[in-house]
């Protein structure tokens, strides 16, 4: 198959990397790390080894593929949307944090899947990322139930050795990953601390909190997933990347723009639509907006 994946960064490298050991990939990225790949290949070590040449581009206009992967930081995402809109594509499937993808169907025609994909990923350096954790992918339609794409889609990432379940219930799984990402992102970035110590430390209280409240908002949206699940699913996932830094852990230490709307910002603009009360979530999107604004990197 042949796949576009826009936004090599740790995870789309390392995705798109394990992709090129069996289908004809595209990785779109930036400088220097492009221009190594193309010199170089790219190398993939830590939990999985490989060595493969995608090709490498700095701009991701005017392609065509039968599948464009949005790997993103969410907040690129009205970009890629904006590059990928001059392509062709049978479907684009997002595997990125938040609540993205309705923004990829405002802008573009082609079907679009709902993805997540629970490896870790390190950037090393220009040409080579570290895979810090074997994980799964989940692809499904958007609104959920059957969908022939995303089959194929499915059959094609496990061609390339990619453990990949076809979901039915992407809506409730969309909501899941969200609550995950509300109880460990902000907790780790504030407090500086591991995965693992989101839930097990004294910050424990505060992530399954905002896990409830994102289970509450994805209720009132009509999607059935309860505080119970969201705090299991969100202690799953801290206790598998126990040692791993969150991406806004990591964005906060390099002084990078954060996820924060679209994790905590969609989270609360659906709240605040179904008036639901999501302290928590509200709280902890306060300290983070207030961490960018005072290091001058607010993209709002
Ligand atoms: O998605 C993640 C992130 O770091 O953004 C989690 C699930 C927290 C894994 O690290």
């Amino acid at each position: 198959m042949e796949i576009l994946v826009y936004g090599a960064g740790a995870l789309g490298s390392l995705v798109g990397g394990l992709l090129a050991r069996a289908h004809d990939v595209t990785l779109v990225g930036r400088d220097p790390h492009m221009r190594a790949i193309r010199e170089d290949g790219l190398r993939i070590d830590g939990e999985v080894d490989a060595h493969v040449r995608p090709r490498a581009l700095t701009d991701g206009a005017h392609r065509s593929a039968a599948l464009a992967l949005v790997t993103t930081k969410a907040y690129d995402t009205d970009a890629a949307a904006t590059a990928l809109a001059t392509g062709e594509y049978e479907a684009v499937c997002s595997l990125q944090n938040g609540l993205t993808e309705e923004r990829l169907v405002a802008a573009l025609d082609p079907v679009v899947l709902a993805g997540t994909a629970s490896y870790g990923a390190r950037f090393a350096e220009p040409g080579r990322v570290t895979c810090t954790g074997v994980g799964e992918v989940v692809v499904g339609a958007l609104a959920g139930g059957p969908d022939p794409l995303a089959g194929r889609v499915g059959a094609a990432f496990d061609a390339a050795g990619i453990e990949t379940t076809v979901a039915e219930d992407m809506p409730r799984r969309r909501y899941e990953k969200l609550a995950v990402n509300a109880g460990i992102n902000g907790p780790s970035a504030l407090a500086r601390v591991s995965n693992g110590a989101t839930v097990t430390g004294p910050a424990g209280a505060v992530a399954r909190e905002a896990a409830r409240e994102v289970a509450r908002v994805a209720r009132a949206e009509g999607v059935d997933i309860d505080g119970d699940t969201a705090v299991a699913a969100l202690e799953r996932v801290a206790a598998d990347t126990a040692p791993n830094r969150s991406s806004m852990c990591e964005d906060v230490a390099a002084g990078r723009r954060t996820e924060v709307e679209a994790i905590y910002g969609a989270a609360l603009d659906r709240a605040d639509r179904a008036d639901v009360a999501a302290p928590t979530c509200r709280t902890i999107a306060s300290l983070i907006r207030a961490w960018e604004a005072d290091h001058g990197i607010r993209g709002s």
